[in-house]
């Protein structure tokens, strides 16, 4: 069943190769062009088709430029790796900016600047910045082709890399022009410079009223591909405020039973906490018959269907852009498959033989590398890891094994359960079902989680990380609660909803509750990955009405006899499965105490932000 995707891998040579010259006549394309090409005054433009031709070239000119460092042909066809500046390996959260003219229309989990002030700091940062340098106008999709849920968008930018990585990562080219049209102006529009890559000149800045991105001073992943979550997120959930829908930082997966029948379910957790690796999951050896597809592991554009009540979902992107550390043939089989050719790999470690590796890939690193600063590296005197924690690959979801053809789907897919996820190492049980929708959107509103390398900054601190959306939402977090809340009433048949935890740890004080032995005392309880399946199939029973629950005060959780433990990594024997089981979900009072009164003061928190909107002024104009 495999044989299609690829396929459609190859589909784009079917139209002429452009060349580098526009294949547009729209008016708007062409002056937002000439526009950027008068201020950042490049030397050349090249504008992207898409097809496997261009690909191919500007793979050969990245390598020329020294941008990419071609792997080993033979153990990783069509494989590459770049080597990012070090001091521009994440997003940058706190140079991350919504524009609005009223500072009340967005915060108080995203940082507000005046759009005139905006415009003129990066109007200056941007003048000449692209002298001597090849501009690459790369027009895009989020979304299936010939979608109602599909946004185009115009990326104009100084990097090759970028280019390569935006058509893996979306659909570019002449199908973005061609969906387009050639009088439409409804399009966002994108101006991005790595520039001199400078932490103290750098900025990503959005303005939803104006349908404009400007990113300048980084090359990384969420901060320079604008469709990723410049525009799938922060632009787009500020349209879906507007339009009534609602984009989300979640995952979309397609669960078949072993007699065939299939259920969506879409999960929110926050960076580097699991979405790639859920999506794509295989299930345990015990799981026979059941069969997880991929929809999309990052994003989620979710719209309410009048004609059934239910919240349909498509993923607006083409690739992914995935962690590396932790991916193993062990871990994510179906990503360890994917990435095996035509992949850019992001600050990985090179092997003497010219493949890649990086912590977590192999129980032992090789004896030798070359890590991710380019520099040897010997596991016998190394201090620091050898790939980047945040180090990434960037592949076609079509090279996903067990992609699910539903993600061309124009109208998406029927979601029936949501999932919201965080790292926490305590308190939150295994899973837990909320009541109903509200309090599924509490859950969400309040979810927790230890800061990870995505972000620039600590990592390990618990912080609220609402729908995991904190830092990618385009207007003010409590009209963001207002939507969700107002979004029940648009559906007779909305989704049920989960709270998952797959990092919780087992206690240390041989008289709690979550302590298992010495040899376990402070380690992950759950063994997570292929085995998240077992919480999968519950949720799925649960909304099938086929299983049943016990009601706690915080939410449904199962009994002991509701999943299916069998081979349950980990366990010595059945009865220690069910210690294992019982340790990760056990609800502890006391600490749901201090996380409900934990939850109260975030909320007084938002309220008491000073732009925070009044209830009933949450609507947009
Ligand atoms: P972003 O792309 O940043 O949005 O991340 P993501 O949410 O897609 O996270 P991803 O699946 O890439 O996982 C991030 C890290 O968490 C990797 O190092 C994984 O190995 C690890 N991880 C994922 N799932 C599990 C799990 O079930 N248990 C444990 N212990 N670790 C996990
Ligand atoms: C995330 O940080 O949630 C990512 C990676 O998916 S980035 O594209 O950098 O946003
Ligand atoms: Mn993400």
């Amino acid at each position: 069943q495999i044989e299609p995707h690829y396929a459609m891998l190859d589909a784009d040579t079917s139209f002429t190769h452009g060349a580098g010259q526009p294949l547009t006549t729209n008016p708007h394309i062409l002056g937002y062009v000439q526009e950027q090409v008068a201020l950042t005054r490049p030397a050349s433009v090249y504008w992207l088709d898409g097809t496997r031709v261009e690909r191919d070239a500007l793979t050969q000119r990245a390598v020329s430029d020294g941008v990419l460092i071609p792997l080993n042909q033979t153990l990783r066809p069509g494989c590459y790796l770049h080597r990012s500046n070090p001091n521009d390996v994440a997003r940058s959260e706190h140079l991350t900016f919504i524009c609005s003219e009223d500072p009340r229309d967005c915060g108080p989990t995203s940082q507000w600047l005046h759009p005139s002030e905006a415009y003129t700091r990066m109007n200056a940062l941007f003048e000449g910045s692209m002298q001597g340098k090849t501009m690459y106008v790369i027009p895009y999709v989020m979304g299936p082709l010939n979608s109602p849920f599909s946004m185009v968008g115009l990326q104009v930018t100084d990097s090759i890399y970028v280019a390569l990585n935006m058509l893996i990562m979306t659909r570019a080219g002449k199908v973005a022009l061609d969906q387009l049209g050639p009088t439409s102006e409804d399009f966002c529009r994108g101006l991005h410079a790595v520039a001199e890559c400078d932490p103290d000149r750098r900025f990503v800045m959005h303005f939803p009223k104006d349908n404009v991105i400007l990113s300048y001073g980084s090359g990384y992943g969420g901060n320079a591909l604008l469709g990723k979550k410049c525009l799938a997120l922060r632009m787009a959930s500020h349209a879906g405020w507007r339009d009534g829908w609602m984009a989300e930082h979640m995952l979309i997966l397609g669960a078949e039973s072993p007699d065939g029948r299939v259920s969506h379910v879409a999960a929110a957790f926050p960076s580097a906490c699991g979405k790639t690796n859920f999506a794509m999951l295989q299930p345990p050896a015990s799981f026979g018959g059941w069969k997880i597809t991929t929809v999309g592991d990052d994003i989620a554009w979710l719209r309410p269907n009048p004609a059934d009540g239910r919240l349909y979902a498509v993923n607006p992107e083409a690739g992914y852009f995935g962690v590396a550390p932790g991916t193993s043939a062990a871990s994510n089989p179906h990503a360890f498959a994917m990435v095996a050719s035509h992949t850019i790999f992001t600050n990985v470690a090179m092997t003497p033989e010219g493949d890649v590796w990086w912590e977590g890939m192999t129980e032992q690193a090789p004896d030798q590398l070359i890590d991710w600063l380019g520099q040897p590296w010997n596991r016998a005197t190394a201090t620091t890891p050898a790939a980047h924690p945040n180090s990434r690959f960037t592949v076609s979801m079509w090279r996903n094994p067990t992609a699910s053809p539903m993600a061309d789907s124009p109208t998406g897919v029927p979601i029936d359960a949501l999932v919201f996820g965080g790292r926490r190492a305590d308190t939150v049980p295994l899973v837990l079902q909320a009541f109903d929708w509200s309090h599924g959107a509490m859950l969400g509103a309040t979810l927790g989680s230890e800061t990870t390398a995505a972000s620039t900054g600590q990592t390990g601190i618990l912080r609220r990380d609402p729908m995991a959306m904190r830092p990618f939402l385009g207007y003010h977090l409590a009209a963001y609660w207002s939507h969700w809340l107002a979004m029940r009433g648009r559906l007779t048949n909305p989704p049920a909803v989960f709270l998952v935890n797959w990092f919780r740890r087992a206690a240390r004080d041989p008289a709690a509750p979550g302590y298992l032995d010495a040899a376990r005392a402070g380690r992950f309880i759950w063994p997570g990955f292929g085995d998240n399946m077992r919480v999968l199939e519950w949720i799925v029973a649960r909304t099938r009405g086929e299983t049943g629950a016990a009601e706690s005060l915080v939410g449904y959780v199962p009994r002991a006899g509701d999943i299916n433990l069998a081979g349950l990594p980990g366990a010595a024997d059945a009865a220690d499965a069910e210690r294992i089981l019982n340790a990760a979900s056990h609800i502890c009072l006391d600490d749901w105490l201090a996380e409900t009164r934990a939850m109260r003061a975030y909320f007084d928190e938002i309220d008491a932000h000073r732009s925070c909107p009044a209830l009933g002024e949450t609507e947009p104009q």
